[in-house]
């Protein structure tokens, strides 16, 4: 499994080679919620990939040749192709990669998860069950996840403090594995967006020893 901490690439460095076959590449940022996500699939999928983190405030040269805008996240593979829109880069590996489907196979559960998605961008429905696809974790608790990490970091962890069921599917996520290997730290958090407001272009690095 990949390494996330490593230094991001800014103008005048080298594109990076051919991603070796067996293995998947996903341009990133440390501290994106959308790549956030993806990451959190290939953990939770266990898919070997390695990670390319990129300067947002300085982007490389060759980056727009991976992303129309060089937006992040992207996954690259060994065949060239290139997916990006993390919604969509989350669904590809689940389909192209064996394991544990994270998206429902019935039609209905995949629409319905689909559908609250889209309710998640306007206001979140709940359900009665501990995750939002059921008794076990699923796609739809992985796409969420990122935005509530950082609610504490935010200092607006209270806002879910009158929603027991909410609270009760934070907890539960704090106990996944795929979530755990990458939960990050509030300091570390706070440190990226101290810099990253002073558009600062070290921001993406911070906290990483070398
Ligand atoms: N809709 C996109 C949003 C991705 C996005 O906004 N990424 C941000 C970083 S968190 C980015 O690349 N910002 C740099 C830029 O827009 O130039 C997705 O879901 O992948």
């Amino acid at each position: 499994m990949a390494e996330d901490a490593t230094r991001a690439l800014g103008k005048g460095s080298l594109p990076p080679g051919p991603v070796p076959e067996g293995l998947i590449r996903i341009y990133s940022m440390r501290f994106c919620p959308y790549s956030h996500r993806t990451r959190l699939i290939l953990q939770a999928k266990g898919i070997r990939h390695e990670v390319i983190n990129i300067n947002l405030k300085n982007k490389p040269e060759w980056y727009y040749t991976k992303h129309p805008f060089g937006q992040i996240p992207v996954l690259e593979n060994s065949k060239h192709q290139l997916i990006y829109e993390s919604v969509i880069a989350c669904e590809y590996l689940d389909d192209a990669y064996p394991g544990r489907k994270l998206y429902p196979f019935d039609p209905y559960e995949r629409a319905r998860q689909k559908m609250l998605l889209e309710l998640f961008y306007k206001i979140l429905g709940y359900q009665n069950t501990v995750f939002f696809g059921g008794d076990c974790i699923s796609m739809i608790d992985y796409l969420f996840w990122p935005w509530f990490e950082r609610l504490d970091v935010y200092g607006i962890a209270d806002c879910v403090s009158h929603t027991p069921a909410l609270r009760l599917w934070i907890a539960a996520m704090k106990q996944d594995p795929a979530v755990c290997a990458l939960l990050i730290d509030k300091n570390i958090f706070l440190g990226f967006l101290n810099l990253y407001f002073q558009n600062n272009p070290d921001a993406f690095d911070y906290g990483l020893s070398c």
